[in-house]
């Protein structure tokens, strides 16, 4: 199955959700709203059940509503699609009353040093290594830190996809303090000048306040070591905690300001809207997106891509 397919086999349990309103799909926006009122209470609940959001469901039924000439799934298409826009675009883009065109972009990091953050099991680990293959395809050096030394077997986890990358990593020793295994390589990588070092930290809980002030000393040493990195801060969350996500991200970003997210495990949950709200909310810009545990399954994230998958509906290459 390639990546896509997975996108779409994923999204299916949030598709079955918005398709309550199947019938009516291809139904004219006019004739819905003159004659058949209940599908948009459907509808209404089905984003809702997807965990799209209230002021994000709110503005897509008015989009929707606007949009007497076209078809159902065409208007709620457009409508979520710019639900997956920053701010300033969607604002602009909502008065104009279409989508913009937009094209998957390659995810230039800002800098040269990304730190990885989540809470525990969301797939950051993982997620590191395919990020290295995807910068090693781009033609970039990369270099890892083994950051969790909290876990017993998470350095060599990164050590064993390092030495199948062919990515070096700086290890720590297990138990030892993460942030001089973040100075160690930050340190490094400036004196290699290596294009690209990510660093891996272990999993803790958003309300657990030491670890979080931990992180922010990672960050710190980083800063130290290296000024002006960590050019990025991607929080790694498992589409599948839906709404509880939403509140990890939030105190993730209070604690260590956020530049993206990456949204893990799309391949298997009915939470799919989950991504409109991470946007909308926080302000902060979905980076990638992971549907399954091999290298290619993690993409580089492009909001009418990820509609059209919702919809299964064939994208034009
Ligand atoms: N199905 C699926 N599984 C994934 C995805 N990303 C990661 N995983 C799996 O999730 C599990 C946990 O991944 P890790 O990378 O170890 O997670 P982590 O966040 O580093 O975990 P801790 O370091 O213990 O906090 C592994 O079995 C991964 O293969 C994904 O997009 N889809
Ligand atoms: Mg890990």
């Amino acid at each position: 199955m390639s990546w896509l397919e997975r996108l779409r086999d994923g999204l299916s349990k949030t598709r079955q959700q918005i398709n309550t309103t199947a019938g009516s799909l291809g139904a004219d926006v006019r004739d819905v709203l003159t004659n058949r009122l209940d599908t948009i209470e459907d509808l209404e609940y089905a984003l809702i059940a997807a965990d799209v959001g209230r002021a994000a469901t709110e503005e897509v039924l008015e989009d929707v509503r606007r949009s007497p000439g076209k078809k159902l799934q065409e208007a709620l298409m457009d409508a979520l699609t710019l639900q997956l826009e920053p701010d300033a675009r969607r604002a602009e883009f909502r008065k104009l009353g279409f989508a913009p065109e937009v094209s998957r972009s390659k995810v230039a990091p800002r800098g040269h040093v990304v730190m990885v953050i989540g809470v525990n099991g969301v797939g950051k680990t993982t997620t590191i290594a395919k990020l290295g293959d995807y910068y090693i395809r781009q033609g970039k050096s990369v270099m890892f830190a083994a950051g969790d030394t909290f876990r017993a077997a998470a350095g060599t986890q990164l050590g064993v996809w390092g030495e199948r990358l062919g990515i070096p990593v700086v290890q720590g020793a297990d138990g030892g303090d993460p942030a001089a295994v973040a100075f160690d390589a930050a340190t490094a990588r400036a004196a290699r000048g290596t294009d690209l070092l990510f660093v891996d930290t272990a999993g803790r809980l958003h309300n657990k306040h030491n670890l979080m002030e931990e992180l922010k000393k990672v960050r710190r040493v980083i800063e130290k070591a290296d000024p002006g990195e960590p050019g990025e801060v991607w929080l790694v969350l498992d589409a599948v905690t839906g709404q509880n996500g939403l509140q990890q991200a939030k105190k993730f970003h209070e604690s260590t300001p956020l530049t993206g997210v990456i949204v893990t495990k799309l391949d298997g949950t009915a939470k799919g809207g989950i991504l409109v709200p991470i946007v909308r909310e926080l302000g902060v810009p979905i980076k990638f997106i992971g549907v399954g545990e091999q290298p290619g399954d993690l993409q580089p994230f492009d909001s009418q891509e990820f509609v059209r998958a919702l919809f299964d509906v064939d994208i034009p290459r």
